[in-house]
C-alpha cells in the first residue's frame, strides 16, 4: 500500500488497498499505525457492499449497532446507518440533515464512538463536501496559560446543543425524545488518546458550558476555543467521489457535513461506527 498525504494538518490517502477482501494481519497492522498518524484514512473507489463495509470496519474494533439510532439504520444491517436527503417511503429521510455542525460522534454520552467509517454512495453534481479538525493541533497550540487552566475543566455535551433552525426547524417531537434518551454527560475538556498518548482538545459546537460554570461565563471561552480549533489551518475539507470510504478517529477529529449542494440531487452516504471506551459522567446540575 502506499499512502499520500491529504492536507497539512491531517488525513492520509491510501492506495494500492483493496478493501473490500479481508486484509492480511501485517496490512491491518500497517493501516492502524497510518490510522494513529494522520486520524483520518481515505479510499478512493471502493465499491463496498454493505457486508464487506461492515468486514473492513472490524479491523478497527468492535462494530456498533446504533442502538441509539435505530431509526438510521440501513434495513437488516444493525451496523450501518445511512446519511442521506432520499426520501423513505415518499417522506423526507431523517438523516437528510445528520452533522450539520461540529462534533464528534456520540460524544453526548458516555460512550463516545471510537472511529467512523463514511462512505459514498451516491453524489449531488457538486457539494456535498465534509469538514475535518486536527484537535491534537488544537490543543498544542495553545499557550501554555491555556493548556494549564483547561487541565482542570470539564465541559457539558448535549446533541440538542447543537441544533439550529439554519436548514430545517427541529421536531419538537424529536427534541423531546432526545431529552429523555440522551440526557447531558460531562466529559474533560482534555483527552488523552489511549493508543497514541497524545493530549486533545475534546470540544465541540455539542457543548453548553463548563461544568460549574453558567453558560454565560462559558459562552465566550467556548466560542474562542472552537473558533481556535476549526481555523482553516487545522481543517481538511473532502471533496467526496463516489466510492469513497473514509475513517476518522473521533477521539482526536471533530467533522462537519456541509449543506453545501443542490437539495433537489441525491446525497446517500452509508456509515459504520467503531464502539469506544466508557468515559465521562452524567452531567451534574447547571450552576445558578
Ligand atoms: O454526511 C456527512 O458527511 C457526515 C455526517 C456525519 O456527521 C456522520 O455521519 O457522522
Ligand atoms: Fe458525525
Amino acid at each position: 500500500m502506499q499512502v499520500r498525504r491529504l492536507s497539512f494538518p491531517i488525513g492520509a490517502e491510501v492506495t494500492g488497498l483493496d478493501i473490500t477482501r479481508p486484509l492480511s494481519g501485517a496490512d491491518r497492522e500497517e493501516l492502524v499505525r497510518h490510522w494513529h498518524e494522520h486520524l483520518i484514512l481515505l479510499f478512493r473507489g471502493q465499491p463496498l457492499t454493505p457486508q464487506q463495509h461492515i468486514a473492513f470496519t472490524r479491523n478497527f474494533g468492535e462494530a456498533d449497532t446504533h442502538e441509539a439510532n435505530p431509526d438510521f439504520r440501513l434495513p437488516g444491517y444493525p451496523e450501518a446507518i445511512e446519511v442521506t436527503n432520499r426520501t423513505v417511503h415518499g417522506k423526507p429521510s431523517a438523516t437528510r440533515e445528520v452533522g450539520r455542525a461540529w462534533h464528534s460522534d456520540m460524544e453526548h454520552t458516555i460512550l463516545p464512538l471510537k472511529g467512523s467509517l463514511l462512505w459514498c454512495g451516491e453524489l449531488p453534481g457538486v457539494g456535498g463536501d465534509t469538514m475535518f479538525a486536527n484537535m491534537y493541533e488544537a490543543y498544542e497550540s495553545l499557550s501554555p496559560g491555556m493548556r494549564a487552566m483547561l487541565e482542570s475543566l470539564e465541559a457539558e455535551h448535549d446533541v440538542i446543543a447543537s441544533f439550529s433552525d439554519k436548514y430545517v426547524a427541529p421536531d419538537p417531537a424529536h427534541v423531546a425524545r432526545l431529552r429523555l434518551t440522551a440526557p447531558p454527560v460531562a466529559h474533560p475538556v482534555l483527552r488523552v488518546h489511549p493508543e497514541t498518548g497524545r493530549k486533545s482538545l475534546f470540544l465541540s459546537e455539542r457543548v453548553r458550558r463548563f461544568i460549574g460554570f453558567t453558560d454565560a461565563e462559558s459562552a465566550p471561552l467556548l466560542r474562542y476555543l472552537c473558533e481556535h480549533a476549526t481555523q482553516p489551518e487545522f481543517v481538511y475539507r473532502h471533496q467526496w467521489q463516489l466510492h469513497d470510504a473514509l475513517l476518522w478517529d473521533n477521539r482526536c477529529v471533530i467533522h462537519q457535513a456541509l449543506a453545501d449542494y443542490d437539495r433537489s440531487q441525491v446525497r446517500y452516504m452509508r456509515r459504520t461506527s467503531i464502539v469506544g471506551e466508557p468515559c465521562g459522567r452524567p452531567a451534574p446540575q447547571a450552576a445558578a
